[in-house]
């Protein structure tokens, strides 16, 4: 229960993710990984399996839930500037720092709803279903 440094983060945080839509946008991010952008953008189709991609861009985990069969591994990757963390709520996973385009892998073998944050940046969260 400390109310300062959240207000702090929340005021602080649309302005910096607004800059880094705007230089996003031209495509240089996109041409760097254009597979993997393409999975996260693109659900699987009704029935498929879904892709395990997961990229931290604009302070955000997208896609933000993903649903998964058991066995699959999943690959976060940081597309941001600023290091990030993938952490399970549980401790199951965790991963070191980030720095930009560098990734985390988890292999998820039991059903469940797993639930995990960015140790960094604790608004950053994200769940991972497995099916
Ligand atoms: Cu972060």
């Amino acid at each position: 229960m400390r109310p300062s440094p959240d207000v702090r983060r929340r005021r602080r945080l649309p302005a910096a993710s607004l800059v880094l839509l705007v230089v996003a946008s031209p495509g240089a991010v996109w041409a760097q990984a254009p597979a993997a952008e393409a999975a996260a953008a693109r659900p699987a189709a009704a029935g498929a399996e879904a892709p395990g991609i997961v990229i931290a861009r604009d302070f955000m985990f997208a896609p933000m839930t993903i649903t998964i069969k058991a066995g699959t591994t999943v690959t976060w990757r940081n597309s941001d500037d600023e290091p990030h963390t993938v952490v399970s709520d549980t401790g199951l996973f965790r991963s070191g720092a980030l720095d930009t385009n560098e990734t985390f892998s988890f292999r998820f073998g039991t059903p469940g709803t797993y639930r995990y944050t960015c140790s960094i940046h604790p608004r950053m969260t994200g769940t991972i279903v497995v099916q």
